[in-house]
C-alpha cells in the first residue's frame, strides 16, 4: 500500500508538518553557530510507513485503519535528533517546552531510564498547534543512536535459536556504549571547568548506566 493510498487526504499536511518541525530544528542549531558549538550532529525525519502503522495497531489493539492510528498514535511523523553530548539532549528538550507553536503531550526519558533491552532515547510527543497534528521528536546522542539503529535493524529478523544470547550482548553492548557516553560528557565538562563555563544542566544524576 503506498503513502497516498494510506493517508489519502492527510498526506500533503503531514507533510508540511514534517517540514516545518524540521525549519524549526534547523533555526535551532543556527543559533549555535557563531560559538562554533555543534550540539546537534544531524536530524532526521520519517512518515510511518503504513507497513509500520499497521504493525503497531495489531500490536496495540486497536482498530487497523488510518482513523484509529490518527487517534491513538502520536508518531505518525517522527523526527529524530542526534546529538553530541548527553546534555545537548536535555538542552533540545528544554529548548522543545519553551516553542509557543508546539504543545507537549508526553515525554519519555528512556535516556535516562532505559528500555529492558538497553534502548536509550529522549521521546517527545506534541501538538503542532498550527497543523493541529501530532508528531513525535526523539532526540539521542551519537553514541546511543548508533545502538538503537543497529538493534533496529536487527530485531526484525526471524526467530532464531541464539535469541536470548543475542538479546543478552545487545544489551551489554547498550550498557556499554552507554559508559562510553557519560565519559564523554565528563570529559567535555572538565574541559569547559577548566575554560571557566560550565553546564547548565547537571545530567550525571539522572543517567543510569545499568537501567
Ligand atoms: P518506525 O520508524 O515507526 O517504523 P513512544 O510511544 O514512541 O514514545 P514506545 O512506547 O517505545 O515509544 O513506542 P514504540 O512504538 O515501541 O516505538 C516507537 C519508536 O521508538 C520506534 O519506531 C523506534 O524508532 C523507537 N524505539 C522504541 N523502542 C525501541 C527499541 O527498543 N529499539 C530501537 N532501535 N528503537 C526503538 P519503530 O516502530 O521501530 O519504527
Amino acid at each position: 500500500m503506498t503513502y497516498e493510498e494510506f493517508y489519502g487526504s492527510a498526506l500533503p499536511q503531514m507533510k508540511q508538518t514534517e517540514q516545518e518541525l524540521l525549519d524549526k530544528i534547523s533555526a535551532y542549531t543556527e543559533t549555535f553557530e557563531e560559538s562554533g558549538v555543534k550540539p546537534v550532529v544531524y536530524f532526521c525525519s520519517r512518515l510511518k510507513s503504513p507497513e509500520s502503522v499497521l504493525r503497531k495497531c495489531r500490536v496495540q489493539e486497536i482498530e487497523p485503519s488510518v482513523e484509529s492510528a490518527f487517534e491513538n498514535l502520536f508518531d505518525l511523523i517522527g523526527i529524530r535528533v542526534v546529538c553530541a553530548f548527553a546534555s545537548d539532549v536535555y538542552r533540545m528538550a528544554e529548548w522543545l517546552r519553551k516553542q509557543p507553536d508546539i504543545k507537549i503531550i508526553r515525554e519519555k526519558d528512556y535516556y535516562a531510564y532505559p528500555k529492558p533491552n538497553g534502548y536509550r532515547s529522549y521521546h517527545i510527543q506534541l501538538n503542532h498547534l498550527t497543523s493541529g497534528m501530532p508528531a513525535e521528536i526523539q532526540i539521542r546522542t551519537i553514541a546511543t543512536d548508533f545502538w538503537a539503529t543497529l538493534e533496529h535493524q536487527l530485531k526484525y529478523k526471524k526467530k532464531i535459536p541464539a535469541e536470548r544470547m543475542i538479546r543478552d550482548e545487545l544489551k551489554r553492548c547498550a550498557d556499554e556504549i552507554a559508559s562510553v557516553d557519560i565519559s564523554m560528557q565528563t570529559i567535555r565538562e572538565i574541559i569547559q571547568e577548566s575554560l571557566g563555563c560550565s553546564e547548565e544542566i547537571p545530567i550525571h544524576s539522572r543517567i543510569q548506566v545499568n537501567g
